[in-house]
């Protein structure tokens, strides 16, 4: 157990699944106090209870829907009913839909992308500001994508995105710099969580073939970025990592190997 985390408040957006999931896991082998937020209510409760069981000091769930205002701030007032400090808050929850072309693309797509990883982000991080700027030492970590970075084709919406996910992060670190407010974003390239199955609409072979002959980041190799991040001493703020496979080297380089040599 890191004791750099024990005790402390930790809220995850997206919790219900992919990073989300792993990162309550293994802040619950940390000994955190966890406060976990999703669309899916069951499976948030089914992540609480493997957090638990892991050796969390405790794990509370609440239905988020972080394209809602509404939402969002119920849910700040549900997590400032049961604390006054925040000491962690990974803005986690998004995804992509769709791998249109622009000339093709379809408005409720772009516009669920740009409700959740946008302003999703600025809305949760509105709302739980007042209670992290009063915690010294808190972190916001958001999660970003090599698709914030290098753009390419059918990911115009997404990548505008997570390319606003990063400028957000790089304008928080701006306006918290003297507060003790940490501000960070870890940026990962493939990984085999629900983004693909999300993305391409339950259609689970263009999904599995995303990841075809390449051994992509798994959500646990996110999680322990995440722990890894939030325990570093006060004084230390990681701004941005991109974390990668060893087969990507950009997101159009992937290295697949051959069905032989699976
Ligand atoms: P998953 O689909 O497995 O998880 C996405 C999570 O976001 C789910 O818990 C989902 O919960 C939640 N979510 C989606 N929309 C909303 C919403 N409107 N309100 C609240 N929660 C929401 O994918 P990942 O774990 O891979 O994705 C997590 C983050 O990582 C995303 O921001 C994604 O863009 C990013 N990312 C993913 C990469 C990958 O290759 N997998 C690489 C780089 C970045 P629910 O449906 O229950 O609401
Ligand atoms: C997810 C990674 O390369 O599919 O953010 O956009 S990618």
């Amino acid at each position: 157990m890191n004791s750099a985390l024990a005790g402390k408040w930790i809220v995850i957006t997206g919790a219900s699944s992919g990073f989300g999931a792993a990162a309550a896991r293994a802040f619950g082998r940390e000994g955190a106090r966890l406060l976990l937020g999703a669309r899916r209510r069951g499976r948030l409760e089914t992540v609480a209870g493997e957090a638990a069981r892991a050796g969390a000091a405790e794990a509370h769930v609440c239905a988020l829907d972080v394209s809602q205002t509404p939402s969002v701030e119920a849910f700040a007032a549900w997590i400032r009913s049961r604390t006054e400090r925040v000491d962690v808050l990974i803005n986690n929850a998004g995804g992509a839909l769709g791998l249109d072309p622009v000339a093709t693309g379809k408005d409720e797509d772009w516009e669920t992308m740009l409700q959740t990883n946008v302003l999703g982000v600025l809305r949760m991080t509105r709302a739980l500001l007042p209670l992290m700027i009063s915690t010294p030492g808190s972190y916001i970590l958001n999660i970003g994508s090599v698709a914030g970075h290098t753009a390419y084709e059918g990911g115009a919406a997404y990548c505008a995105a997570k390319a606003g996910e990063l400028q957000i992060t790089r304008a928080l670190r701006l306006e918290l710099c003297g507060t003790g407010v940490r501000v960070g974003t870890i940026d990962p390239g493939i990984a085999e969580t629900e983004f693909s199955l999300v993305r391409f609409k339950g259609d689970t072979a263009r999904a599995a073939k995303v990841y075809e002959g390449v051994a992509p980041l798994k959500a646990e190799d996110v999680a322990e970025a995440l722990v890894w991040a939030a325990s570093r001493p006060p004084h230390v703020c990681v701004d941005e990592m991109i974390l990668k496979c060893a087969d990507q080297a950009a997101p159009h380089k992937l290295h697949r190997r051959p069905p032989a040599d699976r």
